[in-house]
């Protein structure tokens, strides 16, 4: 049996714990605990160590999902979780540009310490006021022209959406064949 391990990440209320409770087989073992800082005007509950969810692949293969905290405090969690990684996926909430400059800041966190394959997903895509994915990537630093990271639309509430998007994560990881 093989495991694949998917580090789910992004800024505060990208989706990430919602992603993975989406898809998960298992019930979630989540740290969602009741935010006490500027994260409550955003949202009550929010990750302080990780999420860990898992999806049976194909018989042979298992999907190991580990979700982030979005604040920046808990990054020494990023490091721990990014080191194992196989591949991630970085989770941008499209609608709210003010998180923009912190998803940047943990894609550089991760691209510092790791070059396995990795995604974005922009969610909330369905949101008024959401960026189209050409802005969004403006946005996050990546220059037209320039080589970037793909980026997909990913739904974190549904289950078809996180699917398709694990699909593509999968497909590039075994193409530089890193399981
Ligand atoms: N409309 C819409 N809602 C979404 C989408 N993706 C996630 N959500 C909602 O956004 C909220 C995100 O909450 P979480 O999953 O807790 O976010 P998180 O990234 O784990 O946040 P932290 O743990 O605080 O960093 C939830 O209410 C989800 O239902 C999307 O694509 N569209
Ligand atoms: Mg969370």
């Amino acid at each position: 049996m093989e495991i694949m391990r998917l580090v789910v990440t992004g800024p505060v209320g990208a989706g990430k714990s919602t992603y993975i409770r989406t898809i998960s087989e298992i019930e979630v073992v989540d740290t969602d605990r009741n935010a006490t800082d500027d994260t409550k005007d955003l949202k009550q509950k929010t990750t302080v160590a990780f999420d860990f969810g898992r999806l049976q692949f194909n018989p042979k293969m298992a999907l190991h999902l580990y979700g982030t905290p979005g604040q920046s405090r808990f990054d020494f969690m990023w490091d721990i979780l990014i080191k194992k990684a196989h591949a991630y996926i970085l989770l941008v909430p499209a609608h709210r540009p003010s998180e923009f400059i912190n998803a940047r800041r943990i894609y550089n966190f991760m691209n510092q310490r790791t070059k396995i394959p990795m995604v974005i997903g922009m969610t909330h895509t369905d949101m008024p006021g959401a960026w189209a994915e050409e802005n969004l990537a403006l946005a996050l630093g990546f220059k037209e022209g320039q080589s970037q990271p793909p980026m997909i639309k990913v739904n974190a509430t549904k289950a078809g959406s996180v699917a398709q998007s694990i699909i593509i994560i999968v497909r590039q990881l075994m193409q530089t064949s890193k399981v």
